[in-house]
């Protein structure tokens, strides 16, 4: 392998419904893919989560393609014949963060690798099954209206979802769990408040422990260990970690101070998908429960998210969503819902790639950067 050059494409999709959570609603995906071009022609794809604002994250599109061209292209130079990823991996830590820049462009770089070895990305991670269960997740209707919630949970139940997960915040937790828990009295039911909670409010979330949850997802701001300690002592449902993991030692520390028992593995928010798989391995040692997020990718992140969620320690339904479920039009051939599972890829690299005319349409800014 040699890669040349890297492409960067900044595209704009609409999505099928606006996606509200609680720090912010998002219309329109502001989509980056990044291409690694070998000496040989050969290109392999990455996708970079980043939102167009730094609602989720301080890393959004501007500042990864920043990031990309300003100092991780200069890292990446005198590994670009590397055969080894976790060369790759050690050299972008000369820049601090921005795990989401990091995870595009070593994805790109590692499918290019696994094509030339004629390798799946599912194969290379360790993957143990063909197909994986998916969930979805369930933004707060712009009306924040429950018959509005209730009509959109019920098209995802008919479509056969495996696992609900709800958005919540103040002021929308308790009636939207209690009406979708009374509607479905059995599926599998999940919160998710994207750090919406202090720790005064243990109480109020202990009263969502009646309707029988799989977990709450990151209830608290990121930096607030010891609250999350208090949190997952004072509620019944387990809790589970998303923005405060960021690396192999975040998630060993969340799971040894009973910060939470559960993590929710987002290759994007950890640097790439070496480390998804580190942290994977870690939960499993420790018995802790695993599963796949998503960040309203497109096929060719949400390819690799299915290869990953492959893994054995992944027992829980993933936010690995159909194409539908977000857009008109992927970019990639569409990954379709079957029985509730989506296939894992099983060509070489992550499997996929963009459609040309597509990705020609959608494409509203590329840049081609040049190595060395
Ligand atoms: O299915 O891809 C999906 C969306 C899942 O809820 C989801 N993602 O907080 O986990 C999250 C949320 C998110 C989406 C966060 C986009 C940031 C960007």
């Amino acid at each position: 392998m040699r890669i040349e050059t890297f492409r960067i494409h900044r595209l704009s999709i609409p999505l099928v419904r606006p996606f509200r959570t609680s720090f912010g609603t998002e219309h329109v995906r502001d989509v980056i893919l990044v291409e690694a071009v070998d000496a040989d022609g050969t290109s392999g794809w990455g996708e970079c989560v980043t939102m167009s604002w730094p609602g989720y994250s301080y890393e959004y599109g501007d500042t990864a393609i920043d990031v990309m061209t300003h100092h991780l292209l200069p890292a990446l130079a005198p590994v670009a014949d590397s055969d080894d990823p976790h060369e790759v991996r050690a050299a972008m830590e000369v820049v601090a963060g921005h795990p989401m820049a990091k995870c595009a462009m070593s994805t790109a770089m590692l499918d290019v690798w696994l094509r030339g070895r004629g390798e799946s990305l599912g194969e290379y991670l360790g993957a143990v099954r063909s197909e994986v269960d998916c969930g979805v997740s369930v933004g707060i209707p712009v009306t924040e209206s429950i018959d509005a919630l209730l009509d959109e949970v019920g098209s995802y139940v008919d479509q056969g979802y495996r696992r609900i997960k709800l958005k919540i915040q103040p002021g929308w937790d308790i009636a939207p769990v209690s009406a979708v828990r009374a509607a479905w009295p059995t599926i599998p039911l999940q919160t998710d408040a994207n750090q919406a909670y202090q720790r005064s409010d243990a109480r109020h979330l202990a009263e969502l422990d009646q309707y029988d949850l799989l977990l709450h997802e990151q209830p608290l701001e990121q930096d607030d260990w010891y609250g999350h300690v208090l949190i997952s002592r004072a509620v019944e449902t387990p809790i589970c970690m998303d923005e405060s993991i960021h690396s192999l030692m975040s998630a060993d520390s969340a799971l040894e101070f009973g910060a939470c028992s559960i993590i929710n593995i987002k290759p994007g928010r950890v640097g790439g998908y070496l480390t998804a798989r580190e942290i994977h391995d870690l939960s499993l040692e420790r018995g802790a429960p695993v599963w796949a997020g998503g960040m309203l990718e497109t096929g060719i992140g949400r390819a690799a998210n299915v290869a990953l969620a492959a893994l054995p320690g992944f027992t829980l339904p993933g936010d690995t969503s159909a194409s539908s479920r977000y857009y008109e039009v992927d970019v990639t051939e569409p990954f379709v819902l079957r029985d509730g599972t989506l296939p894992v890829p099983t060509h070489p690299g992550i499997g996929v790639d963009p459609i040309p005319e597509v990705l020609r349409e959608m494409t509203v800014w590329s840049t081609e950067l040049r190595l060395g």
